[in-house]
């Protein structure tokens, strides 16, 4: 499933969870991070597309998840990519930050569709407190890629630092999710066929709501 991630297109925006499409047998992958991360950087990278995810100079514009289907554009969806809103924008008021909760962290709480998630950090930055209240609202059996991004930005030295660093603070937090980590560059294109190659994974291995047991599909309250 890994190369169905070049058959990208744009498929709907949710701005609420009641709009998201109904569970069914179809998986999903989120990308989540702070504003300016390089979330949309890194989707338009994996899928090679210019300008699939939009790549925003203007942080925290896309308050809304953004699917994009995968698959053979003349059948139903095989797979869904979706980009969340950033959070962690040093202006925003309590209201942006209660959105962000009712939307993107219910929706990484109670989406059965999941296949799994790809957190997108910026290599300078690292792990913040933002982060760790995001994976918070993860169910411990999705998987979960970090990605370190814009790793070109840094010497050798520097990202092997910085990569050791994150590790340190992401075995600190004590998930049980399946968990990886990747150094990254949607600009030099690095970390490209190995983040392919986990998301394919999943989506090729994700039972979702719909092949579970009868009744259970659906999710969350
Ligand atoms: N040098 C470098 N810049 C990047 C990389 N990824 C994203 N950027 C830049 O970082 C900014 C934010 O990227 P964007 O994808 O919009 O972040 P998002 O808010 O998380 O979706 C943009 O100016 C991008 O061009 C990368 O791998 N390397
Ligand atoms: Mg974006």
């Amino acid at each position: 499933m890994a190369s169905a991630l070049l058959t990208a297109r744009f498929a709907t925006t949710v701005a609420k969870l009641a709009q998201l499409p109904r569970e069914g047998e179809i998986p999903e992958v989120a990308f989540v991070g702070r504003s300016n991360a390089g979330k949309s950087s890194a989707i338009n990278a994996l899928c090679q597309r210019r300008r699939l995810a939009f790549a925003s100079k203007t942080p925290g514009r896309t308050q809304a998840l953004n699917y994009f289907a995968l698959g053979p554009a003349d059948l139903p969806p095989q797979a869904f990519v979706v980009d969340t809103p950033g959070y962690g924008f040093a202006t925003a008021p309590i209201e942006v930050k209660r959105a962000w909760d009712q939307l993107a962290g219910r929706y990484l709480s109670q989406r059965r569709a999941l296949a799994g998630v790809v957190l997108v950090l910026d290599i300078r930055r690292g792990l913040t407190d933002l982060d760790r209240n995001l994976l918070a609202w993860m169910r411990p059996e999705v998987p979960l890629l970090v990605l370190l991004s814009k790793s070109d930005k840094l010497g050798q030295a520097q990202l092997a630092a910085a990569m050791r660093e994150a590790e340190a603070a992401l075995r600190a937090l004590r998930m049980s999710n399946p968990m990886a980590l990747l150094s990254f560059s949607a600009t030099h294109l690095t970390g490209l066929d190995e983040a392919r190659e986990h998301i394919g994974e999943w989506l090729s291995t994700h039972r979702g709501a719909g092949s579970g047991t009868p009744g259970e599909a659906g999710g969350g309250p």
